[in-house]
């Protein structure tokens, strides 16, 4: 949204305000402030004209323009109801030389996870990715994953959905289970967390171009299920949605723009992602198991150090993770 069409509509937030008044205020004619409103109108904000003048009565219920409206963090939010991935549009715009780019989407038809992976996308979800360009260096990239798994949890805390962060990329919600089925022994694993079984809500995906002492720009891609039909995702990856969980949809436009000011405010202050992530982590503590590109560890995962790597306790001294697939591991109870 243009500066002018923003400022027409604070005003007329703060309204009743007459389209005269507004154009003088503004420094424009009056029938440039009825196309902007008649813009506002069509881009699905209700406004209402009466006697004292143009009131805004109500604001769209998503969308790029609704992300934006009141939003606290300097991005601006490039909208489509369908896209075939946030991540690579908004790569596009990275080598167009665009930054502080929120892509956001209804629905994503190539999604893509890690190595390639299908990331299921259908409408009602929340599909977006940050394009920014922090002044760091290549190898303290990791942090901004991190930094989005803490901001995606905290909103969804807010939505009243008790999320958790799995190292590094995943925030899960724990949902009592059915009851476990003992195995015939102790070394039998589960994927199970303490309180039942961990479902996956969130998955995000960070890309980033540069030179080893200084980051071009990096791409923070955010997948959550928020009002999706869960029949629609893969049952193999135990997925669930902030719907499902609550009972009621969520708010999309206000989860959106609290996710988004969050994350601004933690990549402005990376020293204080760790500790906030150590909050809300479900994995320190756990016995997990790591796929990494160098092998398999197993331990106890005890802590996470900058920029976020897992260090793990395998009982032989302890390993630092700086990447890979980790799987928490608890022995099932012999009844
Ligand atoms: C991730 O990968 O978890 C990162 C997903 C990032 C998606 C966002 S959406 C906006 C932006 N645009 C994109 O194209 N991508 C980003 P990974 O850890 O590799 O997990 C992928 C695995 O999760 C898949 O192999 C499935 O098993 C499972 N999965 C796929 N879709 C899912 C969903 N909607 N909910 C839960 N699990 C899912």
């Amino acid at each position: 949204m243009n500066e002018t069409r923003h400022r027409v509509l604070d005003a007329l937030a703060d309204g009743p305000v007459s389209g005269p008044t507004l154009a003088d205020e503004l420094g424009i004619s009056r029938s440039a402030v009825w196309k902007h409103v008649e813009a506002l109108r069509d881009a699905g904000f209700e406004v209402t004209s009466g006697e004292d003048g143009y009131t805004l009565s109500a604001v769209p219920e998503f969308g790029g323009p609704a992300v934006e409206y009141g939003l606290d963090a300097p991005y601006t939010v490039e909208y489509h109801d369908s896209i075939p991935s946030t991540n690579a549009r908004a790569r596009e715009l990275a080598a167009e030389g665009a930054e502080n780019v929120v892509v956001l989407a209804d629905e994503q038809t190539g999604g893509r996870g890690r190595l390639d992976r299908e990331w299921a996308s259908p409408s009602g979800g929340i599909w977006l990715s940050l394009l920014f360009r922090p002044d760091v260096p290549m190898a303290h990239a990791p942090v901004f994953t991190l930094a989005a798994a803490v901001a995606v949890a905290r909103a969804a805390r807010e939505a009243g959905v008790e999320a958790t962060i799995k190292w590094p990329n995943d925030v899960l919600v724990s949902v009592a289970s059915e009851g476990t089925s003992s195995g015939e022994d102790d070394d039998v694993v589960v994927t199970v967390g303490d309180e039942g079984e961990e479902r996956k809500l969130v998955g995000i995906l960070t890309e980033m171009e540069g030179e080893a002492d200084r980051v071009s720009w990096v791409v923070v891609g955010i997948g959550v299920n928020a009002n999706v039909d869960l029949a629609s995702l893969p049952s193999a990856a135990n997925p669930t949605s902030l719907e499902a969980v609550r009972g009621a949809p969520v708010d999309r436009r206000v989860f959106a723009q609290r996710l988004v000011e969050t994350f601004d405010e933690l990549s402005q202050d990376v020293d204080s992602v760790l500790d906030a992530w150590r909050e809300y982590a479900t994995t320190l503590g756990k016995e997990v198991r790591v796929e990494t590109p160098g092998g398999v560890v197993e331990g106890t995962a005890v802590d996470v150090q900058f920029p976020g790597s897992l260090v793990v306790d395998t009982g032989d001294g302890q390993v630092t993770v700086s990447a890979g697939d980790c799987e928490h591991l608890r022995p099932v109870a012999d009844d």
